[in-house]
């Protein structure tokens, strides 16, 4: 995961670490390097803002070797993801009862085994979750989140097919009460982010269920559609947090920067695999020491 962009950081920090006494082939090749970045999924802005600081930070001589070179990517990768605020939802949940969770995106993502992932892991820490079907437009979308059920053996509330999904996502919420559930997690329709239905649809859903988290699945081999999918829906209905799928299998490595950078919001989890113990905190150190370890 994420090699492409590790590439593209080792290649501009060796070359430009022989070139840092010439200015001008330094400027061209910080050049080069913003448009490598935005070819890895990292977005225009984004780059443009790091590779200015860096033409800065190289004239100010904070910048005068390698060494200073690899802290300056590091500090200021890092300072996007430390500008936002953290969400612990298994420290939320353990104050709140039940504690509920929508979960929205587009099609095919990894939305419903990201809710099996996500329900496993808050079993294993010793809560009782919920797993509720209010994708009620797609045939199938039920039957898959049964079969998820039936696997992980986590409850699953269903609704019929063709229901109104906010009514679904209210009587799971009752019936969650009632049973003593502690978390429930609410799968939504994905349907293209450009379906106004779907927008309205989502809105009726969270003004019922009234869920103390939204959280927004993508998959990272879309690039640049999940940027903006991300974009999309924190406008719509607001997103706390992202979920970032296939990663895995994702090697430019510029997504989860890009998101956290578009929209403000943490990146909580990854999605490293298709089993249900294939679901991982996403750290910053993790990730910086993965696309920044530069001997
Ligand atoms: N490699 C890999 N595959 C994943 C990951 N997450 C989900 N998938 C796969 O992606 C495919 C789609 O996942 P779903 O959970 O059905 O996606 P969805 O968003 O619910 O799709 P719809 O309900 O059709 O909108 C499945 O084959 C999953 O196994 C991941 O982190 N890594
Ligand atoms: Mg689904």
């Amino acid at each position: 995961m994420f090699r492409r962009i590790k590439r593209v950081f080792s290649k501009f920090i060796d070359k430009a670490s022989a070139l840092l006494f010439s200015k001008e082939q330094l400027m061209d090749l910080i050049d080069e390097f913003k448009f490598e970045l935005i070819s890895n999924d990292v977005a225009y802005d984004v780059a443009e803002e790091i590779t200015t600081k860096l033409v800065e930070a190289v004239e100010n001589k904070i910048v005068r070797d390698k060494e200073s070179l690899i802290e300056f990517l590091k500090k200021t990768i890092r300072s996007y993801f430390d500008s936002v605020e953290l969400i612990d939802i298994f420290h939320e949940a353990s104050k709140t009862k039940p504690y509920i969770i929508v979960f929205l995106g587009v099609n095919g993502v990894g939305k419903t085994t990201t809710i099996a992932k996500t329900a496993v892991l808050f079993r294993d820490k010793g809560f009782k979750p919920l797993m509720v079907a209010a994708d009620t437009f797609r045939a199938g979308a039920q039957e898959q989140l049964r079969i998820h059920g039936e696997r992980t053996g986590i409850p699953v509330f269903m609704g019929k097919y063709g229901a109104d999904p906010a009514s679904i996502a209210f009587d799971a919420i009752r019936h969650a009460e009632t049973r003593g559930y502690d978390v429930v997690l609410i799968d939504t329709a994905g349907r293209m982010h450009t379906d106004s239905n779907l927008v309205d649809e989502l809105r009726k859903i969270i003004r019922v269920a009234k869920p103390h988290r939204k959280i927004l699945v993508v998959d990272a081999l879309t690039g640049n559609d999940a940027i903006e999918q991300a974009v999309f829906f924190d406008k719509a209905v607001g997103v706390d947090a992202v979920i970032v799928t296939k990663v895995d299998a994702y090697e430019q490595g510029g997504v989860p920067l890009s998101i956290v950078y578009s929209i403000r919001k943490p990146i909580i989890m990854i999605g490293v695999g298709q089993g249900y113990k294939d679901l991982k905190p996403f750290n910053i150190d993790e990730f910086l020491d993965k696309i920044l370890s530069v001997k």
